[in-house]
């Protein structure tokens, strides 16, 4: 196996900066040394068989997405990226590692859901991969199969409140697969939305003539959102089981969470770039049926209630743990466009994969976040709270070789025309200029993207089975 050596770069990890090199040999990281360092007499660079410089740049471990939905069905239509097309666009914007969401339905056998999973991605990715399973049908048997789970390297699971007849579970399944969830070890996540009132709300709207894409805004009100996460806490509290909030964007959200934390519970949170950056008003300002590209859930908040702000607070003050991205592309064209007459029936997601680190880089330059902090919130965190972390996560001896040279000085335009490697046909970060470049990723010892372009291939990127959670005692 080659080895390189990253000569002249800061290498970042949650805790610190320092000027070193990397020595990786084969697949993982061998050392972190002293710049310019020999070992055992070795002038290193003469010895490699390969010198990358990272002269003026950061080495960061490669990122961890621990919210993909790559070729997820749902509302008529599947999410437009492959594994293959997925995880390409994630090498190409740094993200080494995603953790996808195999889907279990009522009425299926969970171990069919997981498999269906395994064959959509086995053989296709670019980077490595590692999955949660969701129970969209909680009864005798999935409760049953989730004690499978953990040899299979599955060691968290999704449960949601929202979409009835979908993928919802009632508060009585909640607390059943809770209970299990506790007995075996497993962390709850949950998508915390209260959807059988949001339908409600939805039709009132769609019946007074209010079809358009920002309604699906009004309709998951901030309240519902607020309301679910304070009874998601309330039956883990009951069940002692850990809980992980999914795609948390109310303001209102974040303080159940801080309220839970200081009250000492094992609750945890994620928020994704769109939260942060996207808001309810530039939706209600899109032309036509534009605001489509800007429909997810939960959904884009008000800018005037302060959400984003507050988003941005709840990442310092670790009220909030970490950013993923919840990537779940849909086309405008036959996808998005389905909801042209009413807003329910537009597919929800953003695809995001490709731009998370430039994205959350960005909060480095405007101050809201430390350089440290961002390594932490996109790749060191993900890493320990889904048992990944020591392969993944950090820039260490026997880590894998996962890394990232970024450009402090660089430019990112993001989702501008074409640019961008998603499967879609626009991109809801069109227009969006960040400082930040991603110039080099390595994943396990091979290059995938450098000056050059793109050097990955599907097949590169192997399962990963993970641990349980390492924020949990
Ligand atoms: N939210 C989305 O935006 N897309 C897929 C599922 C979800 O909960
Ligand atoms: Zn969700
Ligand atoms: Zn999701
Ligand atoms: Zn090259």
């Amino acid at each position: 196996m080659p080895t390189t050596l990253i000569r002249g770069g800061t290498v970042v990890s949650a805790t610190g900066r320092v000027a070193a090199d990397v020595l990786v040999d084969g697949e993982t990281v061998a050392a972190v040394l002293a710049p310019g360092s020999t070992l055992l007499g070795h002038d290193l660079a003469a010895s490699v068989d390969r010198v990358l410089d990272a002269t003026g740049r950061y080495v960061v471990p490669g990122g961890v997405d621990a919210h993909t939905h790559m070729e997820l069905p749902f509302g008529g239509t599947a999410a437009s990226d492959t594994f293959e097309t997925g995880t390409r666009a994630a090498a190409w914007g740094g993200t080494t590692t995603i953790i996808d969401f195999a889907v279990q339905r009522a009425g299926e056998r969970v171990q069919d859901g997981l498999a269906a999973w395994h064959a959509k991605a086995a053989g296709r990715c670019a980077v490595d991969y590692a999955f949660h399973q969701i129970i969209g049908g909680v009864d005798d048997d999935s409760l049953k199969a989730m004690a499978t789970l953990v040899d299979e390297g599955i060691t968290s699971y999704k449960l949601f409140m929202a979409y009835p007849g979908v993928f919802y579970a009632d508060d009585a399944q909640i607390l059943r697969a809770m209970q299990q969830a506790a007995e075996l070890g497993l962390l709850t996540m949950m998508h915390a939305e209260n959807g059988p009132a949001i339908d409600v709300l939805a039709a009132q709207l769609v019946e007074q003539g209010r079809t358009g894409p920002y309604f699906h805004g009004v309709a998951r009100a901030w309240q519902l959102e607020e309301e679910a996460t304070h009874r998601a806490i309330m039956l883990a509290d009951v069940t002692r089981a850990p809980l992980y909030v999914v795609h948390v964007s109310a303001k209102q959200a974040v303080q159940q969470l801080a309220w839970a934390r200081d009250a000492g519970r094992n609750v945890f949170g994620e928020t994704c770039p769109q939260y942060l950056y996207l808001s309810l008003e530039e939706q209600l300002g899109a032309p036509g049926f534009e605001g489509a590209k800007w429909v997810c859930s939960t959904p884009l908040r008000a800018r005037a209630e302060g959400h984003q702000e507050h988003m941005w607070r709840a990442l310092r003050t670790n009220d909030v743990q970490m950013v993923s991205t919840d990537h779940c592309p849909f086309c405008f064209k036959g996808q998005k466009e389905l909801g042209v007459d009413d807003f329910r029936a537009i597919p929800n997601g953003i695809g995001s994969v490709e731009h998370r680190m430039d994205l959350m880089y960005q909060g480095v330059v405007t101050g809201e976040i430390t350089l440290e902090r961002w390594v932490e919130i996109t790749s060191t965190t993900p890493a320990r709270m889904f048992g990944l972390y020591g392969r993944k996560g950090v820039v260490a001896p026997g880590a894998d070789a996962d890394l990232v040279v970024y450009d402090p000085a660089g430019h990112t335009s993001i989702g501008v025309g074409a640019t961008h490697h998603m499967n879609m046909d626009h991109s809801a970060w069109e227009g969006v200029e960040v400082d930040g470049h991603v110039d080099l990723v390595m994943s396990r010892g091979e290059v995938l993207v450098d000056a050059d372009g793109y050097h990955g291939r599907p097949g590169h990127g192997r399962y990963l089975r993970r641990d349980l959670s390492q924020y949990l005692v």
